[in-house]
Parts: structure tokens; C-alpha cells; sequence
């Protein structure tokens, strides 16, 4: 997978060379690009926002810079790529959005600042590719940079060979629908707290009931909502 992300904060971006995906770009399963947005402004402060049309608080990212970068980006690409644009006025970002998009081939990310993007920026990025306005949940970030770190490191584990164990995968909180059961390693016993005897039982058919039994119960007490989901595949 190729992603290229444009901001106005390249080094933002610095960490992913450290991090699980760093590795994954060196086994030549994800090479992640990161473009600044100014390099397309081309008046001499380099402007990249002006104020908005109707008045209101706050700053809006003009088209001319963002319609210059997605169409060097598109075009570098070869094919009609998938545009993600970080919003808290998005859909939101799920796990089976990141299982969606970790089959893609080439992913664009812009990086909004200050109050937005002019909206005709996602029209003329339609006609370029696949356009998606996404968000990570109800609460506002003050740019799309930590949103697409976030959403870069969960599709990119998603992709065959970044994650060691596939198993892992498996059985971790959202891919069943469920949260993650209780995990414990040595010692038994650690500051008066003792591992559930059931872990220590070598009953595998037990271990796993209850292990099913504690998602249930964690779900039911932390995320409701994903149990009144009509949509879910957990059959609850
Ligand atoms: Cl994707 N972007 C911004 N700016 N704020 C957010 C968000 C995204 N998701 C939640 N809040």
C-alpha cells in the first residue's frame, strides 16, 4: 500500500519511522509519503488559508494550493486513489472502516487546520477518486494530523505481514464486536490480587466460556451501545 499525506505539518509525521510501521515500510508492505502543503502555494508568504465567505470566526484553507497537490498526487498515482479527509464532520472511523480501507492500493490523506477546507476542495478531489470525510469520534482535534496518525496505524497493522501474529488480530476489542476479555501473565499472585483461578485451570473449553462471559460483561457495562447495534454479528 502507498499512502501520501498532505499538511502543513510534515514533521508531524516524523514518528512513523519509529514506530511498527517504520518496519513495515522497510519490508516494503506500506511506504507512507508525506507532502507540505505550502510547497503548492505560490505566492511569496506561501498563504495556505484566507477568511471566510459570510463572515464567522477563524481561518479557511484555500482550493488553490489543496486543487494543485491532489492532482500531482492523483497523477503520480496512475489510478483513481481513495481521498481521506480527517472532520469531526465525517462519518465515523470504525474498525471495519479500517479492515475496508487496508485493501486499498493507494490512500491520500488531507490534513486540514484552523476552521476547515473550502468545500469545494472535496468536490474537485471526486473527480480525482473515492472521497471520504471521516472522524474518530465526538470531540474536536485542532487539526487532521493526530486523526491521521491515529487512522494510518490502524489500517496499516491491518495490512497481511505488518502484524507479527495474525491471530493477534483476531481476538482483540472491536473485531468480534465486543471489547477485549482480561488479560494476566506471572506472577499468580501480585499485591494481593490473585489471576482468576479459571486461567490457571488448564480447562480450555472453561477458559474460553469465560473469557466469552467477561467480553459480554465489560461490554454491557462500558459500551452498550455496541450491543444494541442491530448491525452487529455477535448474535447478542
Ligand atoms: Cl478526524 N478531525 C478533527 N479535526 N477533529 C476530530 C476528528 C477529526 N475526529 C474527532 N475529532
Amino acid at each position: 500500500m502507498r499512502i501520501d499525506v498532505v499538511t502543513i505539518f510534515p514533521s508531524f509525521f516524523d514518528v512513523l519511522e519509529v514506530s511498527l510501521l517504520g518496519r513495515a515500510r522497510d519490508r516494503g508492505l506500506l511506504e507512507v509519503r508525506v507532502h507540505d502543503l505550502r510547497d503548492w502555494a505560490h505566492d511569496r508568504h506561501r498563504t495556505v488559508d484566507d477568511t471566510p465567505y459570510g463572515g464567522g470566526a477563524g481561518m479557511v484553507m484555500k482550493p488553490e494550493p489543496w486543487g494543485a497537490a491532489l492532482d500531482a498526487i492523483a497523477a503520480d498515482a496512475g489510478e483513481r486513489p481513495t481521498f481521506i479527509f480527517p472532520s469531526p464532520a465525517g462519518e465515523l472511523f470504525t474498525q471495519a472502516t479500517a479492515r475496508e480501507l487496508s485493501t486499498a492500493s493507494r490512500l491520500v490523506f488531507g490534513c486540514g487546520r484552523y476552521e476547515g477546507i473550502d468545500e469545494r476542495v472535496f468536490a474537485h478531489a471526486a473527480t480525482l477518486g473515492d472521497v471520504r470525510l471521516m472522524s474518530l469520534g465526538d470531540y474536536v482535534l485542532n487539526g487532521g494530523e493526530v486523526a491521521t496518525m491515529a487512522m494510518i496505524e490502524a489500517i496499516g497493522r491491518l495490512i497481511p505481514g505488518v502484524v507479527g501474529n495474525p491471530a493477534s488480530l483476531v481476538e482483540e476489542s472491536h473485531e468480534d464486536g465486543l471489547l477485549e476479555y482480561p488479560s494476566y501473565t506471572k506472577p499468580a499472585q501480585w499485591r494481593g490480587h490473585e489471576v482468576p483461578p479459571v486461567l490457571l485451570s488448564g480447562n480450555h473449553g472453561a477458559i474460553a466460556a469465560w473469557r466469552r462471559d467477561q467480553q459480554l460483561e465489560r461490554t454491557r457495562a462500558r459500551r452498550p451501545d455496541l450491543l444494541s447495534d442491530p448491525s452487529d454479528s455477535t448474535g447478542t
